[in-house]
């Protein structure tokens, strides 16, 4: 087995710098990405276990089966790369059934990162892993020079892309795009627009465990900002706003209230929202035309319970 990681420099006051600035906009919001602390990270996944949640195992169950036809879709590849990789899991059945020799992880999560691809290369013996930690986000172009020559193929499942807007999304598959090069392919997963009462139980789930990965932004901020934010004095407030075709999740001030995040005061007015997140769901041919936009062609989709995969060239 071959694995090698890379650690690229990330920068340390991204979180300070994004916090202050989105402080300091109206209406206040503070980029989603931010929800991902060890916490974060562990109340994600029991999200993905609520039986409102339907999305992973929407797309765990998509992939399992229509993996045979996927694998045809998609033909030989030299190598997988995946953005956001995280644990590595979900790629598992992909290497398998599409045996390519090279498989590239990018996460900002080095430390959990770097034990996942170790585990990926003893699992699979022949396939060489490259695991880089860094903010994809910020310097996406610098995997590059990692990747070999041949036909790749970009992974981005999970509907990690439903965070972005959809001017975000079109900046951010163009960069896909460049870097699968000539003969790249992107496989993507999403979530469909659906009965909005379903949408809204996805993110009201009966437990609060959503409610709590909300707040838990709140506890990152006063460890990691010296923030003094009191969490019993916000409420998780999460709808689908159906014109702009999203999810909103939002923390509501329940009083007028100050808060000092590092070093820097702001005022919060009673009912004030501080918006941490939007989740958007589509339709197919809306993403079709999203991803053509970004200089993709569409070869092949398939949806299953409220969930879509496409695969363009
Ligand atoms: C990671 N992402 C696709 C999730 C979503 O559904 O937008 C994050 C999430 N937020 C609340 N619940 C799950």
């Amino acid at each position: 087995m071959a694995c090698h990681f890379v650690e690229f420099a990330i920068a340390d006051d991204a979180l300070r710098s994004d916090v202050l600035a989105g402080l300091k906009a109206c209406p206040k919001a503070i980029p989603a990405r931010y929800f991902y602390d060890a916490e974060g990270c562990r109340l994600f996944e029991a999200i993905c276990q609520q039986p409102e949640y339907g999305l992973t195992r929407a797309e765990l169950a998509l992939m399992a089966d229509r993996l045979p036809e996927i694998a045809v879709a998609v033909g030989a590849v030299d190598c997988i790369i995946e953005p956001g990789a995280g644990d590595c899991t979900k790629v598992r059945h992909l290497l398998g059934a599409l045996q390519p020799a090279q498989f590239v992880a990018l996460d900002i999560a080095g430390a959990a990162l770097a034990p996942a691809a170790d585990r990926l290369g003893r699992d699979y013996p022949g396939l060489t892993v490259t695991a880089l930690a860094m903010d994809f986000l910020r310097c996406l172009e610098e995997a590059r020079r990692f990747l070999p020559a041949g036909r790749r193929l970009l992974y981005y499942p999970g509907s990690s892309i439903g965070n972005f807007s959809p001017a975000e999304s079109t900046a951010l598959l163009g960069r896909f795009r460049r870097l699968a090069g000539a003969e790249g392919q992107l496989l993507i997963g999403f979530d469909l627009k659906k009965d909005p009462a379903l949408l809204h139980r996805a993110y009201n789930d009966a437990a609060g465990v959503t409610a709590a990965f909300n707040l838990n932004l709140l506890a990152r901020l006063n460890r990691e900002l010296l923030a003094d934010f009191k969490r019993e004095q916000f409420r998780h407030y999460a709808y689908y706003n159906p014109i702009a075709g999203r999810i909103e999740m939002h923390l509501v001030s329940l009083s007028a209230q100050a808060v000092t995040v590092a070093g820097e005061r702001f005022e919060f007015a009673l009912g004030e929202t501080l918006h941490t997140e939007n989740s958007y769901k589509y339709r197919a041919d809306e993403f079709q035309a999203l991803a053509e936009l970004a200089g993709w062609e569409f070869k092949a989709g398939w949806e299953c319970e409220g969930f879509a995969v496409q695969l363009f060239a």
